[in-house]
Order: C-alpha cells, then sequence, then structure tokens
C-alpha cells in the first residue's frame, strides 16, 4: 500500500423496491450500493452488504457509459469525487449530489447482489469500517474474509446489537456462510477456521484479524480451489481476473482506483 495506484473491482449491489424512506424519491430508477473489493471471485458467497451506522454516504448520479447512463450510485463523498475523476460522471471531477445520507438510514435494505447464491440479501452495520478507504460499502463474505466472518457472527449471536440498529432476525439468520473455496488445511470454510484456530472473539480483534487475513490470503491465492460457479476446478490465482472480466462484462461491476 502507499505505493502508486490500488485496483478495485466495484460490485454493484441494486437496491430492491420498495426502497426504504430515505431513497423513496428514487422509486422506478436504478440505485446501486456499490461495493470496492479485491477478491472478485468470491462474490458467490455473499451474504449481506456492510455500512456503518454513523458514516455519511451520499447518492449521486452516474454517466459512465451508455449502459450506465441514468443510474445512482451510493458510496462516500470521497469515493464519488475519486470517480468524478475516473469518467464515472457528467463532466470531470463534478459530483452531481443527489442525497446525502447516514448509514443507519440505508440500514436493513434489501440488495441483489451479483453472483450471490442467495436472491436478496441485507445491509448490516459493521463499526470497522474505514473512511479512506474504498467506497465505505464493503460486502460481506464471511467463507473467506475474517474480518465479514467476526462481524456477522457477532450480529448472529447477538440479539441486542441486532434490535440497537434496527436489524430483523430473518435479515441474519438465514444467511449462513456459504462453501465457495477449498484452502488445504483451512478446509472450505477458511475464514471460520482461522477465526477459531487464533480464537477471535469478535470484530474488534484487530490485530489477530489482521493476522488472519495475512494466513487465509497467502495460502488461499495460490492453492485455494474453486469449488462453484463457471471456473470451479480453477485456482483462485486463475479464476479472480476471469471472474472479474465476467461482472465486467455484464455490467454488474466496475473498476475503480485509488
Ligand atoms: B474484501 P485493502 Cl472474501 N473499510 O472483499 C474496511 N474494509 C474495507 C473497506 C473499508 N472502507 N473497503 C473495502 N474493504 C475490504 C471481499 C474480501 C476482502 C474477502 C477477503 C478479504 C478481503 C469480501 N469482503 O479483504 O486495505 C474489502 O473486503 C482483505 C483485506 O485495500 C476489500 O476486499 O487491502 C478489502 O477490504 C480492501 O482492503
Amino acid at each position: 500500500e502507499g505505493v502508486g495506484p490500488q485496483e478495485y473491482t466495484l460490485v454493484k449491489m441494486k437496491a430492491i423496491e420498495p426502497l426504504p424512506e430515505k431513497l423513496q424519491c428514487f422509486t422506478g430508477t436504478p440505485v446501486f450500493l456499490v461495493a470496492a473489493t479485491l477478491r472478485p471471485e468470491t462474490m458467490y458467497g455473499q451474504t449481506n452488504c456492510w455500512v456503518r451506522p454513523e458514516m455519511k454516504y451520499i447518492a449521486f448520479r452516474v454517466t459512465k457509459t451508455q449502459q450506465q447512463c441514468g443510474e445512482i450510485y451510493v458510496s462516500t463523498a470521497r469515493a464519488a469525487r475519486n470517480m468524478a475523476y475516473q469518467g464515472f460522471t457528467e463532466k470531470d471531477g463534478v459530483v452531481d449530489v443527489l442525497l446525502e445520507l447516514t448509514g443507519q438510514e440505508i440500514m436493513g435494505m434489501p440488495l441483489k447482489a451479483p453472483m450471490s447464491e442467495y436472491e436478496k440479501i441485507y445491509t448490516l452495520p459493521m463499526l470497522t469500517i474505514k473512511e479512506d478507504k474504498g467506497t465505505g460499502i464493503v460486502t460481506s463474505v464471511p467463507s473467506d474474509s475474517p474480518d465479514d466472518f467476526a462481524a456477522l457472527r457477532d450480529l448472529r449471536n447477538k440479539q441486542p446489537f441486532r434490535e440497537k440498529y434496527g436489524i430483523q432476525d430473518d435479515m441474519v439468520l438465514p444467511f449462513a456462510p456459504v462453501p465457495i473455496i477449498e484452502i488445504p488445511e483451512f478446509g472450505n470454510l477458511s475464514a471460520e477456521k482461522v477465526c477459531d484456530m487464533l480464537k477471535i472473539q469478535s470484530q474488534n480483534d484487530r490485530d489477530k484479524l489482521t493476522e488472519a487475513k495475512e494466513l487465509v490470503y497467502l495460502k488461499g491465492f495460490y492453492e485455494g480451489k474453486m469449488l462453484v460457479g463457471e471456473f470451479k476446478g480453477l485456482t483462485v490465482q486463475e479464476a479472480k481476473p476471469l471472474l472479474k472480466d465476467v461482472m465486467l462484462n455484464a455490467n454488474e461491476a466496475i473498476l475503480y482506483m485509488e
């Protein structure tokens, strides 16, 4: 990090109507929460989308290509500004802000996420989302991301935590992690395995989670094998660029640099 630009795949998670009160003025228009990921090959395993309750987001108009013209994206203002310098908006560097909102105002919102085994997933609270990275929207793959696994387990186990953010049981409890990648020694739910090995208690165990991420990622990249989808049997390293292209070509994702 810090050396040159990082490319992310922005996964377009489509709002399912009826929209939450705050977004109701956009009814009839395609609205997307855009999540920055480094792991496009894991999108089969999405179980939810993370937003940070007190963080500020904006909704803005996108005109990048004819296909995307008229779409509305939700992200942090910072990310929107970067996108405006990458040709996402009508005028270079100018963001057409339609609305300002907080994470809490779009909490518990239903979404259609590309490739996910689940038809409909929900926005849920993650308290460790950083303001200065990506879009402030994070897609959740608890099978392969220790951060996502720990945060989802916090919500699954703690009813008061769900209640605090207005999350209903049926937005969380049916969404078990989906096995999508097999890693030797870590099995097919590697995030859970490594969180258990390191005795990670919650999403706030930052140091241990950093260690867990490194363990899973290094081994997974070279030795992980896809268990599902059109590139089943390929390694993570092989499947990653292919699945990125599949989503880009289907207008389900878009490249973003920062
Ligand atoms: B990754 P890097 Cl399966 N705050 O996507 C905190 N985390 C954020 C974020 C933010 N503002 N924006 C993006 N991220 C997450 C998938 C995934 C990711 C898997 C495994 C590991 C993993 C599903 N979540 O990341 O600092 C996003 O989660 C491990 C680091 O730029 C994104 O990729 O390296 C990754 O962190 C980008 O973090």
